[in-house]
């Protein structure tokens, strides 16, 4: 194992008792979970967690959202290409255009409450990583 990221399922995922599905999509995928809890985020935590977006008109829709219920973030290990493997299988951030089969476009119900969250780079799924998981 060497590579790793950061998978977050979002509040709508947790509220319509998705958990399960999803982590079985990874499993089944071979990607190994080392890190998982159950956390509900403040407004506050949240936007130091998007801070990325700061400015993005979406900014406080979003961290409303992913304040508004518990959040299931779990750490994903694999041999190699782990953040590509989990982008893959989540698909597009819009589930209008993520690809079938992905979980975005299987399960999600908007591009705000698209159920699950993945980091974009390694560097990325350092911070966050770092952001969950001391
Ligand atoms: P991804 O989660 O696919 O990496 P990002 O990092 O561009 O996508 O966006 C972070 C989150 O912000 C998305 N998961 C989505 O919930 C929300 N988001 C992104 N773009 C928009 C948008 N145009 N309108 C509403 N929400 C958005």
């Amino acid at each position: 194992m060497s590579a790793n990221t950061l998978l977050i399922i979002k509040p709508d995922a947790v509220e319509r008792n998705l958990i399960g599905q999803i982590i079985e999509r990874l499993e089944r995928a071979r990607l190994k979970i080392t890190g998982l809890k159950m956390v509900r985020l403040t407004y506050d935590e949240a936007r130091k967690f998007y801070a990325v977006h700061e400015g993005r008109p979406f900014l406080d829709e979003l961290c409303r959202f992913m304040s508004s219920g518990p959040i299931v973030p779990m750490i994903i290990e694999s041999d190699s290409d782990t953040v590509l493997k989990v982008r893959a299988l989540i698909g597009a951030t819009d589930p209008a255009k993520a690809a079938p089969g992905t979980v975005r476009h299987d399960l999600a119900i908007s591009l705000t409450k698209n159920s699950v969250h993945a980091s974009d780079g390694q560097e990325t799924a350092r911070s966050e990583i770092a952001f969950f998981f001391s």
